[in-house]
């Protein structure tokens, strides 16, 4: 029974690593200055305990100076209850994390499988419904790399659909996430888009668009810091926010969903 109520959303465990020193070498769009390789670790270390707060199991791996973008480590994997997915990041610095988390997935996993081909995936890209999951097509996610990717997830029983992230942004999730229970919050853009079709959604405010990328896990939903109208949106359809610190992880694109991998083994 691959989809179910709450596939999206209740985890029982979650893989993190721990931000590197190199992080201020890590990409990004806009120069806005560097992380701080400290700072960053003092906030990943508040998003663990919310994680672990919120009920899930969590692995912390240590970090890795080679790798400056490595603790988004949504990016090089993907994960549902049968198994983990390694997938091929789109830019070069990056390929080589996924054998980098390969074997922290076959730690909890019986079942590891790389992306059959050569295109890339990025896991940023992939939006976890709970009756579907989408796959945007970005800068770092090619055709080939999705229809892969997709038909994978086909053969796995799980509905998979091909989309388009809007022009300008870095992945699929940047501007929307899931909420649970059948709720999406998304920027306008994405919602005028029509991907998501009759579904229910939350308008992220304007002048808030880094605040479309949240997690829901389990009985909370954690929401970037300083984006207050955000937060009362997402309060207002009814979830309970936690709000947590992402300003290192800002200054190189990064938000609360690139910092884990997770997943439910029960
Ligand atoms: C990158 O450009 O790859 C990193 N600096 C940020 C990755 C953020 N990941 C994500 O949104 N899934």
């Amino acid at each position: 029974m691959p989809h179910r109520e709450g596939l999206s959303w209740r985890f029982t465990h979650a893989i993190t690593r721990v931000p590197a020193d190199s992080v201020a070498d890590g990409l990004r769009a806009v120069d806005t200055g560097n992380p701080s390789g400290e700072a960053f670790r003092a906030e990943h270390a508040a998003y663990v305990n919310a994680l672990k707060a919120a009920g899930l199991t969590v692995d912390v791996l240590p970090q890795l100076e080679g790798f400056p973008d490595s603790c988004f480590v949504e990016d090089p994997a993907f994960c549902l209850p049968e198994g983990a997915i390694l997938l091929r990041p789109g830019t070069a610095s990056r390929e080589g994390e996924a054998a980098e988390i390969r074997a922290a997935l076959e730690a909890r996993f019986d079942t590891v499988v790389e992306i059959p081909g050569d295109g890339h995936v990025d896991g940023g890209d992939v939006l976890t419904l709970d009756d579907e999951i989408l796959i945007g097509l970005s800068a770092r996610t090619d055709r080939r790399g999705a229809d892969a990717f997709a038909a994978l997830l086909a053969e796995w029983g799980y509905n998979a659909r091909v989309a388009e992230t809007p022009e300008g942004v870095l992945h699929f999730k940047t501007a929307c996430s899931t909420l649970g229970e059948g709720v999406i919050l998304a920027t306008n853009v994405m919602i005028d888009s029509g991907f998501f079709g009759d579904r229910k959604t939350v308008q992220v405010p304007e002048d808030e668009e880094y605040a479309a990328n949240v997690i829901r896990v389990n009985d909370v939903v954690l929401v970037p810091e300083g984006y207050p109208k955000t937060r009362d949106v997402v309060e207002a359809a009814g979830f309970k926010t936690v709000v947590l610190p992402t300003h290192e992880a800002r200054k190189v694109d990064g938000g609360l969903s690139c910092l884990s991998l997770r997943f439910s083994l029960d």
